[in-house]
């Protein structure tokens, strides 16, 4: 095995401890190249980053990011800091030499995505610094059945694809959870959209490996403009959903959309629909996708993460019908080798446990085991939101090509 890989992580909420725990398993669960060194991590101060790296295992922690910056022993950082963040910090970490990992979406803005794109491009192209990578967090493509479901449109399972429905659903944005960053435009970008729809339109253009040509039929819609002001590092404010609901006396408005939904055409001649929002009362993290095509059918639902839904239209029709693949199966389905036997069920964790796996591979030299997005790649998908908003807007469709 070659030198370690240093890392230093910005932030310490609810992805601070999602990939705290992902750096820490990757190197149990999987065979890698290298050893992932959880050597700092950057809090807003440093009292709170003290109390963090005791509890998840890092070896220091500063709240200045400079010091993480200018430590030459470390290679790669990660930021899992609220979306108006990201760009400053990973220019800043492209600029240090460093390789970055940036959580989703790639920014609260287009104008901060291209910037966060054309840093990590300069990065790659100047060689004396090595072969800068950048990555970013689009954690569900590595659920084994979303992985399975790439494979089999790779190898021409499901044919001609003609429908792509997809949903982000989730119901924890009620009118009493307060007004945390992800409300505010200014610091989230956008409400359900950045948050979710960057998901679903990540998972679509990575299932079919196809690209979004033209959005539609948007709706952009807030149902609840003022919220309690939130309390300082709340836990349910921190965490976004789920949290324990503590009542505020403040009132402030929300700058952000509470759903978005949109239409959409693909290159290869599918047409899609996208939907994200927070006020889908009964559903907690529905993130599905069904994808119709000519020799069959796949649907996922994240709700019921170790299943794929299957529908082979080859079969007689007296055995057509979905089928439950169990995606759990070792040597069988992607990333099972690396946990447990049959049937035995993996969960959120192990998503980013493996993304860290595959980041860790790709900064050896080595495949991972289904592509990881870059800051080019999410562009793509940054693109995409910014398709819907106009057409929300503006009342029309647009043409990806209309969005530089
Ligand atoms: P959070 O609010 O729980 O945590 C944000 C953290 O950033 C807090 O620890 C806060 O103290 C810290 N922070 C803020 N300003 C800072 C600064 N200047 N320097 C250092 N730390 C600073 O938010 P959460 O849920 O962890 O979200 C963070 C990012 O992860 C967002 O971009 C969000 O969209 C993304 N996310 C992705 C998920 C996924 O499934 N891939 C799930 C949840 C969030
Ligand atoms: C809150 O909506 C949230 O935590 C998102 O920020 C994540 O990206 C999603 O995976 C789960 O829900």
């Amino acid at each position: 095995m070659s030198s370690p890989l240093n890392i230093a992580m910005i932030g310490s909420g609810f992805m601070g401890r999602a990939h705290s725990q992902a750096w820490a398993s990757a190197n149990r669960f999987f065979e890698l190249p290298r050893r992932a060194r959880m050597r700092t991590v950057v809090g807003r101060d440093l009292a709170g980053a003290r109390l963090f790296s005791e509890r998840w295992g890092w070896a220091d922690f500063t709240s200045d990011l400079k010091c993480a910056l200018e430590d030459d022993a470390i290679e790669l950082i990660d930021i899992v800091t609220p979306n108006h963040l990201h760009a400053p910090q990973a220019i800043a970490a492209l600029q240090a030499g460093k390789h970055v990992a940036c959580e989703k979406p790639l920014a609260g803005t287009l104008e901060e995505a291209r910037a966060m794109r054309d840093a990590a491009k300069a990065a790659r192209s100047r060689k004396r610094l090595g072969d800068q990578r950048s990555f970013v967090w689009f954690n569900y493509r590595r659920c084994p059945a979303v992985a399975l479901a790439h494979q089999l449109v790779k190898k021409k399972k499901l044919g001609r694809i003609y429908h792509i429905r997809a949903q982000y659903l989730q119901d924890w944005g009620q009118s009493e959870t307060p007004l945390s960053w992800r409300f505010q435009g200014n610091l989230a970008g956008s409400g359900a959209h950045g948050d979710l729809n960057a998901h679903i339109i990540d998972l679509a253009r990575f299932i079919t490996g196809d690209e979004i040509i033209e959005v539609s039929g948007a709706i952009e819609k807030t149902f609840i403009e003022q919220r309690p002001s939130a309390r300082p590092r709340a836990r349910e404010a921190a965490s976004g959903s789920g949290g324990r609901r503590v009542p505020a006396k403040k009132i402030g408005r929300s700058t952000v959309d509470d759903c978005v939904l949109f239409l959409a055409r693909f290159k290869m001649g599918a047409v899609a629909s996208f939907e994200a929002t927070r006020l889908a009362t009964g559903n907690l993290n529905r993130n599905q996708i069904e994808i119709n095509g000519e020799h069959g059918a796949i649907k996922f639902d994240f709700e019921r993460m170790n299943e794929l839904q299957w529908w082979d239209n080859a079969l007689d029709g007296q055995l057509r019908g979905w089928s439950t693949i169990s995606c759990t199966l070792p040597g069988v389905h992607p990333y099972m080798d690396a946990y447990w036997p049959p049937g035995h069920a993996i969960g959120y964790e192990h998503t980013f446990i493996s993304q860290a796996a595959d980041i860790i591979r790709a900064l050896a030299g080595r495949k991972p085991v289904v592509p990881l997005p870059d800051f080019e790649d999410a562009y793509q998908t940054q693109r995409v939101l910014e398709a819907a908003i106009v057409s929300a807007r503006q009342g029309r469709a647009v043409r990806m090509s209309e969005i530089k």
